[in-house]
């Protein structure tokens, strides 16, 4: 291969390797949705902003070292999921702007906003449908599939693919919210209820551990409490124990150490401080700080296999996609590097 790493790099590619989806190793599903987003919108953008911020990495990382070698490569957005986005849009956003008014009752006009209501269920479904197939699909020709949002919905047909294929599969979640509602605002597949949907709808998941939650629902502290699959590891616990003195490499071995030995990543980017992702859709102060999530990263891909990821909520601004492009390649390293010795 006469590919030099370190010219500048070629536009058309992620990160602006000699990859292609057929032959690269880790292969990225760009998912432009962001139809129940309920606060700031704009994370549909967040595929092409990575993308593009993805082409100022520098390749060699001193952390995953040279495993671009086994190939990163994205897939192109798919129209298909821009119309259902666009269709999606203003039935949601005529359902939203109804939950806020506080104008139940059982007129005409709410009979409008359940037919609105279904519309985007039903698209939701129709998406949900399609990231299984495409995940499924990747995983079938030997590939490590990762998933970009779009809002945090977006996965989950993908984190049913890889249950599917990997019985028992743990979840690293990490993020500012619990994500444990049911059909928050009316919305059956919400960003804010995707493990709630992962945990009641997909069988065997053996554990999920969730970092970083600092806005929470009573009603989520108390699913959380009743399934002894999930853990909770909030920021204001782990802003504790730092401060008592606790090194972070030990709150990182406690969470990782309830997990099975085949993991997810499910990574919402507002999990980190909000420095790192002002364009998101619900920021929230506190958080992650880079140097913790990537040892978080670092030590998982050392300790467990990572059989996929799916990273969302980056916005669509370039400071985002800067901190999206990076983190994702981190991802794709510790997946890779994971795995060295092993196939899926
Ligand atoms: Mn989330």
């Amino acid at each position: 291969m006469s590919f030099d790493p370190d010219a500048p790099a070629n536009p058309d590619h992620l990160y602006g390797l000699p990859f292609t989806p057929e032959n690269a190793r880790v292969v990225l599903i760009p998912v432009p949705w962001q139809a129940t987003t309920s606060y700031r919108r704009g994370t549909r953008g967040g595929p092409r902003a990575i993308f593009e911020a993805s082409l100022q990495v520098d390749l060699h990382d001193l952390e995953v070292g040279d495993a671009w070698r086994e190939g990163f490569a994205m897939l192109p957005e798919d129209d298909v999921v821009r119309a259902w986005d666009h269709d999606a849009e203003g039935d949601a956003l005529a359902v939203i702007a109804a939950a806020e008014g506080d104008d139940a009752g059982d007129g005409p006009a709410d009979i409008v906003i359940e037919l609105a209501l279904a519309r985007v269920n039903a698209l939701s479904e129709r998406l949900n449908e399609h990231v299984y197939a495409e995940t499924k699909r990747l995983f079938d020709l030997g590939h490590l599939p990762g998933v970009l949002g779009g809002d945090h919905s977006v996965p989950f047909g993908a984190i049913r693919a890889a249950a599917e294929r990997h019985p028992g599969l743990g979840i690293l979640h990490i993020d500012a919210h619990a994500d444990l509602r049911v059909a928050y605002e009316g919305f059956t597949w919400s960003h804010a209820s995707i493990l709630y949907n992962v945990l009641t709808r997909i069988p065997d998941i053996a554990a999920v551990a969730q970092v970083g939650l600092r806005d929470v629902g009573a009603k989520e502290v108390a699913f959380a409490n009743a399934d002894d699959r999930v853990s909770w590891y909030t920021d204001p616990q782990i802003q504790r124990s730092l401060a008592e003195g606790t090194p972070w490499i030990a709150l990182v071995r406690e969470i990782i150490a309830g997990l099975p030995d085949t993991i997810w990543i499910t990574l919402d980017i507002d999990g980190l401080d909000p420095a790192l992702c002002p364009g998101t859709g619900t920021p929230v102060p506190g958080g992650l700080s880079w140097g913790q999530v990537c040892v978080l990263l670092a030590e998982v891909g050392a300790s467990r296999r990572i059989v996929g990821f799916d990273l969302n909520e980056v916005g669509p601004g370039e400071w985002d996609g800067n901190v999206g492009a990076r983190l994702l390649y981190k991802l794709c390293g510790h997946a890779v590097r994971s795995h060295r010795g092993l196939r899926t």
